[in-house]
């Protein structure tokens, strides 16, 4: 590949856990001026060895870049402050893995480091993500939706019942209160749910660069929208919503068809009508707000799962890369669109 096809390097790399202070510390795109490499590469800036590479950001080291790949040795390396190779890893991948672990170069002990990418400087501010919220009832299809939008569309899919379930699973000082709000279909209080929201945003966009935001299940008060002002400011644009309208009986059929293979201890008769009644009493006041500001698009979320996700991509469809938009469905696509069946488990 020719030197001026290559993206400029944007990302920035955390070294972290090594136990060296002089590993450990943030890495940024690499300065180092174009220059021939041991392989006989010409390096061009950001890069060395036709790969991405870079600097320690604190400007103590004695190597630039102080991260990159050698061709000889096909190895990602990392330096230490004096120039020596600290740990290697030896692949082809076009990025340092952020999935195994780094060796210890030649010899001594020290632990392998956790490399961290970052799409965004992580000195600085995120910048402002884009939301939408999608809201509807239990079962109005906010999950299947969403999940399409990510997997077609690009768009990051966050659903707070999901974060609550996982946090719940993780068995944290909050895991007993979550099972108890869950299975009797009330609302988790604000602080754990908006705390776990930020949280999941905040990782995401700088581990995956993505601004375009779903929030499936938020904000499900008026209550959780206080907490979202806390966040984000009240000054900020209120997000957009995508309302999915859906007739009780409905839900009740495609909750009970979810519950034989979902595992969810709220999917049964007696949790989704509880569910359904706080729907109506909490989160349809969050809806009108919403309305009276003109900031809800409804979605007949009764139809089939074709009709839906069309009417879901056009309304996305100002902010989504076309690029990612023109992208045939995959397989999995077309099975949660009813499209090709499921395989049959083993
Ligand atoms: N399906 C989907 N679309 C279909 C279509 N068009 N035609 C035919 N079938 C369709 O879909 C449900 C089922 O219907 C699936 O089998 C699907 O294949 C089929 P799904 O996409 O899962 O619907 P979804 O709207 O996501 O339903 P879900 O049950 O997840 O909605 P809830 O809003 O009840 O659940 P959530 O996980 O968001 O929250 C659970 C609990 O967490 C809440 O009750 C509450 O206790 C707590 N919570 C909070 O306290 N605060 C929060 O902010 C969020 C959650
Ligand atoms: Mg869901």
């Amino acid at each position: 590949m020719h030197a001026n096809d290559l993206e400029p390097n944007t990302l920035f790399i955390q070294v972290s856990g090594a136990g060296l202070p002089e590993v450990d510390g943030l890495f940024v795109p690499s300065t180092a001026p174009p220059v021939t490499s041991e392989s006989g590469t010409v390096s061009s800036l950001g890069y060395w060895n036709g790969k991405m590479a870079w600097d320690r950001a604190d400007g103590r080291g004695e190597r630039s870049p102080a991260l990159s790949y050698s061709n000889s040795y096909t190895s990602w390396r990392i330096c230490r402050l004096d120039g020596h190779l600290a740990y290697d890893i030896t692949c082809e991948d076009a990025l340092p893995p952020t999935d195994r672990e780094w060796h210890v170069y030649k010899k001594g002990v020290p632990p392998a480091p956790s490399v961290v990418i970052h799409h965004f400087d992580p000195r600085e501010p995120l910048p402002k993500p884009n939301v939408v919220f999608v809201l509807g009832g239990p079962g109005s299809g906010k999950g299947t939706m969403c999940s399409l939008a990510a997997t077609q569309l690009g768009w990051v899919h966050l659903s707070t019942g999901d974060l609550l379930r996982a946090e719940r699973a993780a068995g944290g000082p909050t895991a007993a209160a979550i099972e108890r709000y869950i299975t009797a279909g009330e609302l988790v209080p604000n602080e754990i749910t908006v705390t776990l929201l930020k949280q999941a945003m905040e990782t995401s966009m700088r581990r995956t660069g993505r601004v375009n935001f779903l929030l499936d299940g938020f904000p499900r008060s008026l209550d959780n929208m206080e907490g979202w002002y806390e966040i984000f400011g009240r000054d900020a644009e209120l997000p957009r919503m995508l309302h999915f309208e859906c007739p009780y009986e409905v839900l009740e059929k495609r909750i009970l068809g979810r519950a034989k293979y979902s595992g969810r201890s709220d999917d049964n008769v007696q949790s989704m009508k509880l569910r359904f009644d706080t729907f109506k009493a909490k989160t349809l006041p969050t809806l009108e707000l919403f309305k009276s500001k003109d900031r809800v698009v409804e979605v007949d979320a009764s139809q089939s799962r074709v009709d839906v996700y069309e009417l879901v991509r056009s309304s996305l469809q100002a902010y989504t890369d076309p690029a990612l938009a023109a992208q045939p469905l995959t397989e999995r696509s077309e099975m949660q669109l009813g499209l090709r069946p499921y395989p049959k488990r083993g």
